[in-house]
């Protein structure tokens, strides 16, 4: 039998990419196969979901979900370990991750849809690599018709006019904040790449290949850098000890996570459990409003069971504390 992972994916999906990057970090033998109308019946056999990335096992099982199908392959594959052995590195690593997969996802997603340059752009590659035999004619209207749907789905991650200026300030600043913490290492965590760097990595490389939030990466050198490091990366050293990474860390937990990420997860949380159809929340001293997202509430409660398994929590909660994380990983 091969010993050989399948993974159908996208080059536009940022999960599908955070999982290409982890096997080949990894140096797991795996083929990756574009998700298209070619490879469309052999996908359906083995997913439960219409979602990329789908994993295929050597052993014919199909896994779905970045972080399950992650987690997983590591516990299969412990070496070289993902994680820092620090649980409170650990930890801080799976927060960021969390981070990057929802929340950099508005970035992402609200940049690529927002502007005609960028649906333009990301329409167009959609269109041409989910079906490559397209003629010039029938090209155009496959790509206005990705374009038009995917322009009215920005709501979904909660895009709008008025949390468009909020999610814009965030990326912006989360891109210097990186910028920061790259500029002395290769990556987040030291000279290897930890969870983390593959949640965040998915969104912002993503990003990169469109107009205009490509022209903000490209603006931060160490970033950029990262941004193309992270295709294929490798353990270059060690990862580094919390003091080491504390200066420009905390920032980013402050700024980023406690201020915007877990509020507004704590929020959206609280509206999937009252059944509400909108909520609003404010952040950072602006009104954000959107409809509730299922999948997130998830997998907050995911991340509150990481820090509820923690058998020692002395060092990591003034971390927490110091950062606006712990009241909603507590609660
Ligand atoms: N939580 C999932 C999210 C997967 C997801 O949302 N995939 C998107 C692409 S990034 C998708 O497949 N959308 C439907 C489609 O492209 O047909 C994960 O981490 O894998």
């Amino acid at each position: 039998m091969s010993d050989v992972y399948r993974i159908f994916g996208a080059e536009l999906s940022p999960y599908s990419v955070k999982v290409r990057s982890y096997f080949r970090y990894k140096g797991i033998p795996h083929e990756w196969i574009v998700r298209s109308q070619a490879t469309q019946q052999e996908f359906q056999k083995y997913a439960k979901l219409p979602l990329v990335p789908l994993v295929v096992t050597p052993g014919g099982e199909g896994i779905q979900d970045s972080t399950p199908i992650i987690e997983r392959i590591e516990a299969q594959y412990p070496e070289p370990a993902l994680q820092p052995a620090d649980p409170t590195l650990a930890f801080l690593s799976a927060l960021l991750e969390e981070f990057g997969d929802e929340w950099g996802n508005k970035w992402m997603f609200h940049y690529r849809w927002a502007r005609e340059v960028d649906q333009d752009s990301a329409a167009g590659r959609l269109a041409r690599t989910m079906m490559p035999g397209l003629s010039d004619e029938q090209y155009v209207g496959i790509a206005q018709g990705i374009k038009q749907r995917m322009v009215n789905r920005v709501w979904f991650v909660g895009s709008s006019e008025q949390t468009a200026p909020q999610i814009e300030a965030s990326f912006r600043d989360g891109v210097a904040l990186l910028e920061a913490q790259l500029a002395n290492r290769a990556y987040l965590f030291g000279a290897r790449p930890a969870l983390a760097d593959f949640g965040i990595w998915g969104q912002v490389y993503n990003a990169w290949t469109d107009p205009t939030a490509g022209e903000i990466v490209n603006g931060s050198p160490r970033l950029a850098a990262w941004v193309e490091r992270m295709l294929d990366p490798k353990a270059e050293g060690d990862f580094e000890d919390y003091p080491s990474l504390a200066a420009t860390l905390e920032p980013l937990l402050e700024r980023q996570v406690g201020r915007l990420f877990l509020r507004w997860s704590a929020a959206n949380a609280r509206a999937i459990a009252d059944g509400s159809e909108e909520f609003s929340v404010e952040l950072d001293g602006r009104t954000w409003s959107q409809k509730p997202q299922k999948y997130h509430a998830r997998s907050l409660a995911q991340i509150r069971q990481k820090y509820q398994a923690l058998d020692d929590r002395s060092t990591l909660d003034p971390i927490l504390e110091r950062t606006g994380c712990l009241a909603v990983l507590r609660d």
